[in-house]
């Protein structure tokens, strides 16, 4: 599409925001810049780059004449698709966009791209580090935390794109097409913003509609929801799977990961010498895998990278010992599915800190999960009640429940009464919105809080 002549309209001062403005604006096109919140001052949001001097900003609200004249809205993930700003911008006649289809319009080489509930993100570093190891540009965008748009001017032919991409940027994709997509898993989350669980769904699934059958999606035959989808959707499905033998795709085998193509197959590594820990992380590494592989990558690439990749820091992090109590950060827990994986994994008498912004999630199967492991439950934030409540109507001690107004408090509080042999997990369940800026920064508090304990403060008993 020739974007020359057009004006954009960039919705939202975040991190793709400001990057898809300054792409824009590095590219001589016309480009005006709206936040709703009222709150953010004018020269805050110019002094983040030189290129936004002289960009007409709007915040708060939106005058009619900004929106007359413009083309094109790039919406920045977290503003919903359905709020009325967005909607006069439809009856304005301007096209809406995502931040990951602006991003698009300028790449010059092949795109794999990631979707899912969980494991993302490690998906996503990992095909990375694999891609890197054969390629010579290789960007990782998206959801991760760098925007696409940050990055997308810099593109050449021979570029790989590695692209986390969240259900929110697929609801605004047109015609974005990856070469290899994945959906590693499709469970709860977001229901505040997607209303309905299939709305979520299909959301998760548009990463693969533009796909045809010369393209590859990567799916978890594991869940009812995607193999269903592997009948519909028109590319070239590749299974992977951590509880049978596929007859073609990946799959664990005991602890071998195997990969079977055309009849013939091959062990890509045990998972005893992986890094990662977990079932859900070896399905992370087996669609990473499959995505490399199936993109032409060499199996030994493949699995140097697998063998030397750590866990990606806020999920199931291990942070200190104090006085014999473990302390793991898994702030990017943030809806019960990825809590009930941080749950799991812990193997001693765990004193476990949730809650948070409420996304509508229920947390029936979270508590569920403890299995007689959690000793203590503190909660914070916006849904502590729900989560006690919850917690209480599955028969959970109301007497081990502790409601604490902040994440200081709740380490305080694990902290008096845990026993040396205890862990003390972080692991929300929730978004930390409300409280802090993002899961990675109450993942640093966090982690602060536990390095600034003093050896004599842990009871020990
Ligand atoms: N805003 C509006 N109107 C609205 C909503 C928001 O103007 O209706 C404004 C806010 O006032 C704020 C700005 O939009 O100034 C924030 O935009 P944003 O929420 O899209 O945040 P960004 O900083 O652009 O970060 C986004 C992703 N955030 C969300 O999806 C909420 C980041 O994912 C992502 O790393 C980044 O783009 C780069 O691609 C974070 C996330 O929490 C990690 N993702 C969710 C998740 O993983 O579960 C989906």
């Amino acid at each position: 599409m020739d974007l020359r002549g057009k004006r954009f309209l960039v919705v939202g001062a975040g991190l793709s925001g400001i990057a898809a403005t300054e792409l824009l604006k590095g590219q001589g096109l016309s480009v005006c810049l709206f936040d709703g919140n009222k709150g953010l001052m004018e020269e805050d949001i110019r002094k983040k780059s030189a290129l936004l001097q002289d960009v007409e900003i709007y915040l708060g609200s939106l005058p009619q004449e900004a929106l007359e004249g413009c083309d094109i809205a790039v919406l920045s993930p977290g503003v919903p698709t359905d709020i009325p700003s967005v909607e006069r911008m439809r009856q304005a006649g301007m096209a809406i966009w995502g931040e990951i289809e602006l991003g698009y319009a300028f790449e010059q080489g092949r795109v794999l791209a990631i979707t899912g509930t969980n494991g993302k993100t490690t998906t996503t570093a990992l095909l990375g580090d694999i891609m890197k190891r054969h390629f010579d540009h290789v960007q990782v965008v998206g959801n991760i935390g760098i925007p696409y748009t940050a990055l997308a001017a810099g593109s050449r032919p021979d570029s790989v794109t590695v692209a986390e991409i969240s259900s929110f940027q697929l609801e605004t994709i047109h015609a974005f097409c990856p070469q290899v997509s994945a959906i590693l898993n499709i469970t709860p989350d977001h229901l505040n913003r997607h209303h309905t669980m299939e709305n979520y769904e299909n959301a998760k699934k548009r990463i693969a509609m533009n796909q045809g059958s010369g393209q590859v999606c990567v799916l978890n035959y594991e869940d009812p929801v995607l193999r269903e989808f592997a009948g519909q959707t028109k590319a070239q499905v590749l299974f992977f799977s951590s509880a049978r033998k596929l007859l073609e795709g990946i799959y664990l085998d005991g602890d071998q990961i195997v990969w079977r193509m055309g009849g013939e197959e091959a062990c890509v590594c045990s998972t005893r010498q992986l890094q990662l820990l977990g079932k859900h992380n070896y399905e992370n590494a087996m669609a990473a895998a499959a995505m490399a592989l199936s993109f032409g990558v060499p199996m030994k690439a493949v699995r140097e990278a697998l063998l030397a990749f750590a866990a990606v820091e806020h999920r199931i992090e291990y942070v200190a010992t104090k006085k014999g109590v473990r302390f793991y950060n898994d702030s990017k827990g943030t809806n019960p599915d990825a809590a009930i994986q941080a749950v799991r994994a812990m193997e001693w008498p765990t004193l476990l800190i949730g809650g948070g912004y409420d996304k509508g999630s229920a947390y029936d199967s979270w508590i569920q999960s403890f299995g007689g492991k959690v000793k203590k439950l503190v909660l914070l934030g916006a849904t502590r009640e729900k989560i006690r409540d919850t917690a209480i109507r599955l028969g959970y001690p109301a007497q081990n429940i502790l409601l604490v107004e902040s994440l200081e408090e709740a380490v305080d509080a694990c902290v008096a009464s845990a026993d040396a042999g205890d862990a003390v997990l972080l692991s929300p369940a929730c978004a930390s919105w409300g409280m802090f800026r993002n899961y990675e920064q109450r993942g640093e508090r966090f982690k602060e809080m536990v390095r600034a304990i003093r050896e004599e403060d842990t009871t020990g008993r």
